[in-house]
């Protein structure tokens, strides 16, 4: 449950957040497998309450667990499942059994199913008000109880502790897991008591043998539970049954690399500052949530639109050894209702492919800018090597080798970087995978130039479209 079942040599989850399973499908054959990424999240697979205007949030407004979004059907859900796993990349489920939909003027589902949340009836699992907590709300997250027994912005709060209830998730778990995925993302666990999920995790199958999956592999848990410190529920109720989302990473790297934080104190980034340890932590720049204000972190977090230092987070996370790391890949947005593109109003719109591997259509895309899917690559490289040769110039310019495999130097101050600095790797010319990519013999970007004794002359101006310069042993030229 702690194992993200990755294929070998790989190592990152990208959050495909409101993709279609058919463009997922293509998206790991024509992309994220050539570059190294181990999997993906995808948003909730079963069927959800249509909201008017279509927020992105009606998929977290389950009204059963029938396998029809607006991403696609069960048999796009499993066709995507099947081309991903042939290609090393894993797919983990966002799951939302916390609750179900909440109350609307009119309750009509992705798949047609109808419900009364009013009555908490939700004839299409079936669900019925004897498996739901007495109608409360929380307004108190110093209070544990309420957290767990109450219900979320309004969301019905099912009740863990029901047989009846245990069953159905149980039973739609199963199901994805028959279908190949290597894993889930539980949504809203903070909101649940341990002692259930504990139940429900041990009742899980094992991975699908038949999609590469070796015999008896237990399936990857990711808990959100959100937890800055200063509430009644704790992170750490959770570390012994999965991994739990670390939100402060979050927060802490946001304010680094807005400038908040010297760069210099990221020599002990790890549980030093708070984190959870390592192989319990899944770390992340931005969520769903809070890049557009939900959930935790509020104007610290980073995102797409904070381009520069966005790309400087997501390179010094990706550089580190610290946690399982997860990338986002976005829609475009104006406000923090708004949904993904569309066509029409209604049907999701495909991203469109440029030239340079960029997005248009309204889609963002991370995972495919070059400063971002190279930094993939590089962890890939860097396999389990540690930290060595730690540099800062006392502010906020760093540089650390992992092992003798890789280096990354930052620059976030608002002067030069140029200076001499310790590679760890052996002599030659790399390319700059930030500036660049490696093509063939030659680098699209900066070249560097590693001495017989290691060392490097590396210069980040000021004025560079980004703040980090990169090599490795594959970029050699
Ligand atoms: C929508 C509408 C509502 C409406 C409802 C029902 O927006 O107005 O009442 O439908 O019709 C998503 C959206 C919601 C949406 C919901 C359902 O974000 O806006 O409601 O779908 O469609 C809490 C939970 C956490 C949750 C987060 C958003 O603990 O689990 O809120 N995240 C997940 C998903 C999320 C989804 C749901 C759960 C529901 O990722 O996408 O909601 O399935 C404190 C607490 C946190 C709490 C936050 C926000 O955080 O600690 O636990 O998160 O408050 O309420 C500092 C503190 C930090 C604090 C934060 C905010 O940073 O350090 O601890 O401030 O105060």
């Amino acid at each position: 449950q702690f194992n993200p079942n990755y294929a070998a040599g790989r190592s990152t989850i990208v959050h495909l957040f409101e993709w279609k399973w058919d463009d997922i499908a293509a998206e790991c054959e024509n992309f994220l497998a050539p570059k190294g990424y181990a999997g993906v999240q995808v948003s909730p697979v079963n069927e959800n309450v249509v909201v008017a205007n279509r927020p992105w949030w009606e998929r977290y407004q389950p009204i059963s667990y029938i396998l029809t979004t607006r991403s696609g059907n069960e048999a796009q859900f499993a066709n995507m499942v099947r081309r991903c796993n042939n290609v090393g990349v894993r797919i983990y489920v966002d799951i939302v059994f916390n609750h179900m939909a909440a109350n609307h003027n009119s309750v009509v589902g992705t798949a047609g199913s109808t419900a009364d949340p009013n009555a908490k009836s939700y004839p299409a699992v079936p669900y019925s008000s004897y498996d739901f907590h007495a109608t409360c709300g929380i307004n108190n997250y110093n209070d544990a109880n309420q957290v767990r027994n109450c219900e979320l912005v309004g969301l019905k709060d099912l009740d863990q502790s029901n047989e009846w209830v245990r069953d159905r998730i149980v039973e739609f778990m199963n199901k994805l897991i028959s279908l190949g995925v290597a894993g889930f993302r539980v949504d809203a666990a903070k909101h649940m008591w341990p002692a259930d999920l504990k139940v429900i995790y041990s009742r899980l199958n094992n991975l699908n043998t038949a999609h590469g999956f070796a015999a008896n592999t237990r399936p990857f848990i990711v808990q959100e539970v959100i937890d800055m410190g200063g509430e009644a529920i704790s992170k750490y109720e959770y570390t012994d049954l999965g991994t739990v989302t670390e939100f402060r990473h979050s927060d802490s790297i946001g304010k680094v690399f807005r400038g908040k934080d010297q760069m210099r104190w990221l020599v002990n980034w790890g549980t030093a500052w708070g984190f959870m340890p390592s192989d319990r932590s899944l770390v992340f720049v931005d969520n769903h949530d809070n890049q557009r204000g939900h959930g935790a972190g509020g104007a610290d977090i980073l995102n797409y639109k904070t381009s520069k230092q966005y790309k400087m987070a997501n390179a010094f996370m990706l550089a580190h050894p610290f946690g399982i790391t997860r990338v986002m890949s976005s829609f475009a947005f104006d406000n923090t209702d708004q949904g993904p593109p569309t066509t029409d109003g209604t049907n999701i719109r495909s991203p469109i492919f440029n030239a340079d591997d960029s997005c248009s259509g309204g889609w963002v895309c991370e995972h495919r800018w070059r400063q971002i899917y190279n930094m993939v690559g590089f962890r890939n490289v860097a396999g389990n090597t540690a930290i060595q040769n730690w540099w800062d110039n006392g502010s906020n310019q760093i540089s650390f080798c992992r092992g003798n495999k890789a280096f990354i130097a930052i620059n976030g101050d608002s002067y030069d970087l140029n200076t001499s600095l310790q590679t760890c790797l052996p002599a030659g010319t790399y390319c700059d995978v930030i500036s660049g990519s490696k093509s063939g013999s030659s680098c699209t970007g900066k070249s560097v130039v590693v001495g017989s004794d290691g060392r490097a002359s590396i210069t980040i101006r000021k004025s560079e479209e980004d703040g980090v310069l990169a090599i490795h042993v594959e970029s050699k030229l």
